[in-house]
C-alpha cells in the first residue's frame, strides 16, 4: 500500500492580504510566497526582482582559466571540448563548443561513453586526444577529482583547463579549476550547475555578461533545470533568460524539439530534458550535442525526430525494467515489507536502473535500489525518500560493494553477485537499527483552493514565480471534499480523467498513468485532490488544465491508516510487536464476519482498500486489522487475494463445512512476536 501524508501549511488570511497590499499583488501569489518562505515585503519583492550577474573574475582561478584559453584561440592550438554524457555535461559542452567555434577556434569535443567509460576523465580518452593532435582540453561538469589524469595529459605535451560544479575531494587537478566548491572559491555561486560555470567561463571569456546570457542562456537553462539545482540566486535568472530565448525560436535544434506553445520549466524538465538525456543512456550521446549545436533549421527538424524516437525507445525500455523488477517483488511478495526494497535482474539496462529505482520507490512509497547483473558484476543505484539517508545507508555495507558513492536522496553501487542476498540482508538490518519507524511519505502542498478557482487567471497569477524546479516546486493546491461524479478514460485508456463536483462548482481533472479500472474509489466517493495548475493553448483556445498529483477520500486518517499498515508489515517481516501493536492488528470474529461479507462472491474489479477500511470503521476494523483479517481469511480457505498498490484483489470461495476462523494458526504466530515486558529494553 502507497499512501501520501499530506503537508499543507495553514494559511493567515490577514497577513496573506498584507503581505497582497504590499506588494501589489494578487493574494493567491502572497499566500505562496508565505507558504515559501518569503513572508515579509522585502523578502517577496527581493524573489520576484530579477537581481543581478555576478563578476565571472569572482570565481577562483577564472583569471588563469580564461587568459590560457583566450591565447588558445589566438595561437590557432587544437582545443578539446571534454564534457558528460547526461544534459548539464552535453549542453555545457555545446555551448563551449559553439562559442570556440564561432570565436574561430580549432576547437572539437569529446564526451565518454556512460557503459564502457563512465563518468569523468580517463586515461585512454587522454590518450585518443593525444593522438588526435589536442594541445589543450577543457573541461566542463567533470574535472575537479581528475588529479592523475591530468598529470597523464600534461606528461603527453597538453595543457588542461578544468570547470566543474562537483564536491572536491583530496588535492585538486594541478592545472587551473574552476569550481565553486573549492574552499577558496569566495564567488558564493556553489548553487551553479556544469552549465552555469561554463556559462561563466564564456562571460569571462567574452566581457560582455547580459549578452552572454542572451546568446547562451537557453542551453544553460537546460543543464541548470537537467541537473536538479536549486533555482535560486542566478540560476534563477539564468532559467528566465533560457525560456524566453527558447520562446523566441534563437536554436533551430531545439526549436525543433520543443515544438509549439509556450516555453516553461515543466515542459523542459518532462519533454526537452529526457530527450536530451536518452542518448547518453542508450544511444550515442553526441547526437545530443548535434541537434545543440546544429545551425540549419531545416534538417534540425530531422535530428530532433530522432531524438525523441530515441527517447520513446528509452521509455519502453524503462517500462520494461520497472515491470520486471515489479514481477520479481510480486513472485516474493515478502520482500514488499521490507524497509529498503532491492530487486536484481540478468542484464537490465545499465543507464536505465536508475530511472527504475525512481519508479520503484515512488510505487511503493519506500526507498528502492534496483540493480543489473551483467558481465560478472552487479551495477545498480538507489532512489530514497525524504527523510531517509540512502548514501548513508550504503555506505554503512561498504564491506560488500566494490565501489559506491552518492548522496542522501541517491546512490550508486556496484558489487559481486553473490553478495547481493547478503547485501539486502544488511542494508535492511541497518534500516531496522537507525529507523524503526521509517519516514512516512510526505506530499507538501501549498494551499487550499476551491474548484471554482480553477482559472486561467489564476494560473497567470502563478508567472511571477516561475521558473519553478528543484528548491521552488511547481504549486500544488490542495481541493478538499469534491463529489466524484464521473471516472473516464482518455489517451487511450492509459490515463483517467476525474469528473467532479464541488458545491455549484463542476471542473475535471486529469491523472496520468492510471487506468480508469485502476482508479481505487468508485464514483459517487468524496475525495480530496493534490493538483497542479496549468495554462493550455491547445488549438488556439485557452483554458485551465489540472493534473491531479494525489487524490485520497475525504475524511479517514491517513496517517493512522498507514501506522496500521505498517505494524502489518512488522508482523510480516516477523519483528516484535508490543502488546498494544498486537492488539490494533487482531479482529475477533464479529469483525471477521464484517470483511468477509463485504468481499464479492466471485472473482471481480478490484476494491480500494481505504475504501474498505472507511467502510468497516463502524465495526471497529483499521488497516493492520483488514489486511491481517484477509490474511485469516485466506488461511481458513474462505477467501483468496492479493494487493497491488491502493488495490486488493479478493472473492469468496465456496464454503465448505464450518470452520472456526479465530482458530487460525496466525493468531498463535502473532502472539508469539509479542514482547514481554522485561525483553522490551534489548
Ligand atoms: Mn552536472
Amino acid at each position: 500500500m502507497n499512501l501520501k501524508i499530506w503537508d499543507i501549511p495553514a494559511v493567515d488570511r490577514a497577513k496573506t492580504l498584507e503581505l497582497a497590499r504590499a506588494c501589489d499583488i494578487k493574494p493567491l501569489l502572497a499566500a505562496l510566497l508565505r507558504a515559501r518562505g518569503m513572508d515579509t515585503p522585502e523578502k517577496a519583492r527581493e524573489f520576484l526582482s530579477p537581481g543581478e550577474l555576478s563578476d565571472p573574475f569572482n570565481m577562483k582561478d577564472m583569471d588563469r582559466a580564461s587568459s590560457r584559453i583566450r591565447r588558445a584561440v589566438e595561437d590557432f592550438e587544437h582545443i578539446a571540448v571534454y564534457g558528460d554524457y547526461d544534459a548539464d555535461g552535453l549542453t555545457s559542452t555545446s555551448m563551449l563548443y559553439t562559442y570556440l567555434q564561432d570565436k574561430g577556434a580549432n576547437v572539437s569535443y569529446y564526451i565518454p561513453r556512460r557503459d564502457s567509460e563512465g563518468y569523468g576523465m580517463n586515461t585512454g580518452a587522454v590518450d585518443t586526444l593525444s593522438k588526435e593532435g589536442v594541445d589543450l582540453i577543457v573541461t566542463v561538469d567533470n574535472g575537479v577529482a581528475a588529479r592523475e589524469e591530468t598529470a597523464y595529459a600534461r606528461s603527453l605535451g597538453m595543457d588542461v583547463v578544468v570547470t566543474d560544479h562537483h564536491q572536491p575531494q583530496g588535492t585538486l587537478p594541478d592545472a587551473p579549476v574552476v569550481n565553486p566548491h573549492r574552499t577558496d572559491d569566495e564567488s558564493g555561486l556553489t548553487y551553479l550547475c556544469g552549465a552555469g560555470v561554463a556559462l561563466k567561463l564564456i562571460m569571462a571569456l567574452e566581457g560582455d555578461k547580459e549578452a552572454v546570457l542572451e546568446r547562451y542562456g537557453d542551453l544553460a537553462a537546460l543543464g541548470t533545470v537537467g541537473d536538479s539545482v536549486d533555482l535560486i540566486g542566478e540560476n534563477r535568472l539564468i532559467v528566465q533568460a533560457g525560456l524566453k530565448i527558447m520562446e523566441r525560436g534563437g536554436r533551430p535544434g531545439l526549436a525543433a524539439l520543443l515544438g509549439e506553445g509556450p516555453a516553461t520549466s515543466t515542459k523542459l524538465s518532462f519533454g526537452i530534458i529526457p530527450c536530451l538525456n536518452s542518448p547518453g543512456r542508450i544511444g550515442t550521446p553526441e547526437s545530443t550535442v548535434r541537434l545543440l549545436t546544429h545551425q540549419d533549421s531545416e534538417s534540425a527538424g530531422l535530428l530532433a525526430e530522432d531524438l525523441r524516437e530515441e527517447n520513446q525507445a528509452r521509455k519502453d525500455m524503462e517500462a520494461g525494467v520497472v515491470e520486471a523488477a515489479r514481477a520479481v517483488l510480486e513472485k516474493r511478495p515478502e520482500l514488499l515489507y521490507d524497509r529498503v526494497l532491492v530487486v536484481w535482474g540478468e542484464d537490465w539496462h545499465h543507464g536505465l536502473v536508475g530511472l527504475a529505482a525512481g519508479r520503484i520507490s515512488e510505487l511503493y512509497g519506500k526507498p528502492a535500489i534496483v540493480l543489473s547483473v551483467m558481465d560478472g558484476e552487479a551495477r545498480g543505484s538507489g532512489r530514497s525518500i525524504e527523510g531517509f539517508d540512502m548514501f548513508r545507508a550504503v555506505t554503512e555495507c561498504g564491506d560488500l560493494l566494490i565501489r559506491y558513492g552518492g548522496h542522501p536522496m541517491a546512490a550508486g553501487l556496484t558489487l559481486s553477485p553473490e553478495n547481493l542476498e547478503e547485501f539486502r540482508r544488511r542494508i535492511n538490518e541497518y534500516a531496522g537499527e537507525a529507523y524503526p519507524e521509517m519516514p512516512m511519505p510526505v506530499m507538501r502542498l501549498d494551499c487550499t483552493l476551491q474548484g471554482s478557482a480553477l482559472t486561467v487567471e489564476n494560473c497567470r497569477a502563478l508567472s511571477p514565480l516561475e521558473p519553478f524546479g528543484e528548491g521552488n516546486p511547481t504549486p500544488v493546491f490542495a481541493i478538499m471534499g469534491a463529489l466524484l461524479t464521473d471516472i473516464r478514460g482518455f489517451g487511450g485508456g492509459s490515463h483517467c480523467e476525474l469528473v467532479c463536483r464541488r458545491g455549484e462548482a463542476s471542473f475535471r481533472c486529469r491523472l496520468f498513468r492510471v487506468r480508469p479500472e485502476d482508479f481505487p474509489y468508485p464514483k459517487g466517493s468524496v475525495v480530496d485532490l493534490a493538483v497542479n495548475l496549468e495554462e493550455d493553448n491547445y488549438g488556439g483556445r485557452t483554458s485551465a488544465k489540472a493534473f491531479v498529483q494525489d487524490v485520497r477520500l475525504s475524511g479517514p486518517d491517513r496517517l493512522q491508516y498507514l501506522r496500521d499498515y505498517r505494524i502489518y508489515e512488522k508482523f510480516k517481516r516477523g519483528e516484535g510487536l508490543s502488546a498494544r501493536e498486537a492488539q490494533r492488528l487482531s479482529p475477533d470474529r464479529d469483525r471477521l464476519a464484517a470483511l468477509y461479507t463485504l468481499l464479492p462472491k466471485v472473482k471481480g474489479p478490484g476494491l480500494g482498500l481505504e475504501d474498505l477500511a472507511m467502510r468497516l470503521e463502524g465495526s471497529g476494523l483499521n488497516m493492520g486489522m483488514l489486511m491481517f483479517g484477509m490474511d485469516v481469511l485466506r488461511e481458513r480457505g474462505l477467501t483468496e487475494h492479493s494487493v497491488q498498490g491502493r488495490m486488493l484483489q479478493a472473492h469468496r470461495l465456496p464454503v465448505k463445512g464450518k470452520t472456526d476462523i479465530t482458530k487460525s494458526p496466525l493468531f498463535g504466530e502473532l502472539a508469539a512476536l509479542v514482547k514481554k515486558d522485561g525483553q522490551e529494553k534489548e
